[in-house]
């Protein structure tokens, strides 16, 4: 057996024995996929059987998670923490609260964050969790008692050396407050097992803007190697979220013009720049809909999602220079890359997990769009989380402008990494396939030289 019916073995195993789980079978499919050039090289890592072993979680662990709503009426969700791989760290991945959550979603997240984690050079393994749990409409007391019952379970599976999670959809600030509060009163210990806290009691600088400053850093990264720059650039963003909102915020700094963002109802179109102090207003304090920015934006313009054809989204057919996906999987398709090419946009910049169809990634690249994958563009967020760590490790804080810098590194650093190994392997500027193989190499040398474990 070559090295492509081989990982096509394998997919087929992965379809077998994880029924309905479709984003992790798309998500194992790209990366299996582009280390094709490796493993016909490389034969140790089939020797190993790393490909077998590295798509099986170390651990799942799927809890019931039973709390009160505000009526007194009780209430149940599933809970999920996925330990994928601890080859090069404890594991390390957020967790998203969102109707749509299964163990699928779960799944992919986890399995992405293997090789993202690998790609920042730092210890820390892959891992990821969440629960159905719709924080939309539920009160800030019934966010807290949620929160609360999910760490009565989750806190014996986790630990500052063993595992730690941290944000994601639906997951921001105040649910690591009250996951962090629950911790503490359940195991009388004061420690860093989860990243995103608050400033004031072991969070880092720099934390919350990370993911979005990081993609923006990517982007320009990736633009330079081309003798490109993001000054003077129209971006249209999409997301409203932490990701979205300093993406945007860093896109100004840079001299970008982010033209847009959207969350679940619809989109926003302002063509002289969204406003981040309006879109903070909206959604991080007042967690309300992006219809009321066009309110108080009489020349922006919002349009509902249900507005657009099907198979689109309104995002992607303004045009554009550079395309920030930076809401959720699946969230850019082969309708959306045409427009996009069609308007003449040069790249397209994950900032998500996952947002671009299989088959939109195609077209782009066919079409000569630039491509940043998620698990690189978007590892800025998880890079300071292990740097809240190594904080917390050592009692220390640093400023601001220190973990920035860091950062603007590190997003170089696995810029010339996922660059350098597209090169390596004959296909120069494919950063999906750099990014995939040099991720995959770090985190499976490490399970060699750990044994059959
Ligand atoms: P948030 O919950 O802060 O924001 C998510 C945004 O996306 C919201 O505006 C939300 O709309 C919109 N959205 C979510 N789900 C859907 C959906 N199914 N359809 C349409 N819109 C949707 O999440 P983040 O900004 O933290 O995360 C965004 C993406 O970035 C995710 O893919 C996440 O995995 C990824 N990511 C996050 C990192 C982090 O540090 N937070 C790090 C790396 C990647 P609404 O406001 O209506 O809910
Ligand atoms: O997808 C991701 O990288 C995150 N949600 C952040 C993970 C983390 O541990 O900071």
């Amino acid at each position: 057996m070559n090295a492509k019916e081989y990982t096509r073995e394998i997919l087929r195993l992965i379809r077998q024995t994880s029924p309905g789980q479709e984003e992790f079978y798309q998500a194992a499919t790209e990366v299996f996929e582009s280390l094709v050039p490796l493993l016909e090289e490389e034969h140790r890592y089939r020797e190993h059987s790393i490909l077998e072993r590295i798509i099986l979680p170390e651990r799942t662990i799927i809890f019931r998670v039973t709390w009160m709503d505000d009526s007194g009426k009780i209430q149940t969700n599933l809970g999920y923490r996925v330990q994928f791989n601890s080859a090069l760290g404890p594991y390390k991945g957020g967790l998203r609260f969102h109707p749509t959550v299964t163990l699928g979603i779960v799944k992919f997240l986890g399995f992405e964050q293997i090789f993202k984690n690998a790609l920042t050079n730092l210890q820390i393994g892959g891992g990821k969790g969440g629960s159905n749990f719709d924080p939309k409409g539920k009160s800030d007391s019934e966010i807290m008692r949620f929160c609360q019952a999910f760490m009565n379970e989750l806190h014996r599976h986790i630990g500052h050396t063993r595992d730690v999670p941290a944000g994601d959809i639906g997951v921001g600030a105040r649910e690591i407050g009250y996951l962090f509060g629950q911790y503490k009163l359940l195991t009388a210990n004061f420690e860093g097992i989860v990243t995103g806290k608050g400033i004031g009691w072991g969070g880092s600088f720099g934390r919350k803007e990370a993911t979005g400053y990081g993609s923006v850093y990517f982007a320009e990264h990736h633009l330079n190697r081309h003798d490109m720059e993001l000054k003077g650039k129209r971006c249209a963003v999409s997301g409203a979220g932490n990701v979205a909102i300093y993406t945007i915020e860093k896109l100004h700094s840079m001299g970008a013009t982010p033209i847009t963002c959207s969350d679940s109802r619809g989109t926003i179109h302002h063509p002289k720049g969204i406003d981040v102090k309006t879109l903070k207003a909206i959604k991080e304090v007042g967690r309300e809909s992006l219809e009321k920015y066009a309110q108080l934006h009489p020349d922006a313009t919002y349009i509902p999602l249900h507005k657009y054809p099907e198979g689109g989204h309104a995002t992607w057919s303004i045009p554009c220079d550079i395309a920030f996906p930076s809401a959720t999987q699946n969230e850019l398709t082969i309708v959306d890359a045409k427009n996009l090419v069609n308007n003449g946009c040069k790249l397209v910049n994950e900032g998500a997990n996952m947002p671009t169809t299989p088959d939109a990634i195609d077209y782009l690249r066919e079409h000569g769009v630039l491509f940043s994958p998620g698990k690189a563009a978007n590892a800025g967020g998880v890079a300071v989380s292990q740097l809240e760590m190594a904080q917390n490790a050592s009692m220390q804080r640093w400023s601001f402008a220190e973990v920035d810098t860091r950062l603007f590194g590190i997003m170089k650093s696995i810029f010339d990494t996922a660059y350098e190994t597209s090169k390596e392997f004959g296909d120069e500027g494919n950063l999906i396939m750099g990014a995939n193989i040099a991720g995959f190499r770090r985190a499976a040398d490490a399970m060699i030289d750990m044994g059959a474990v």
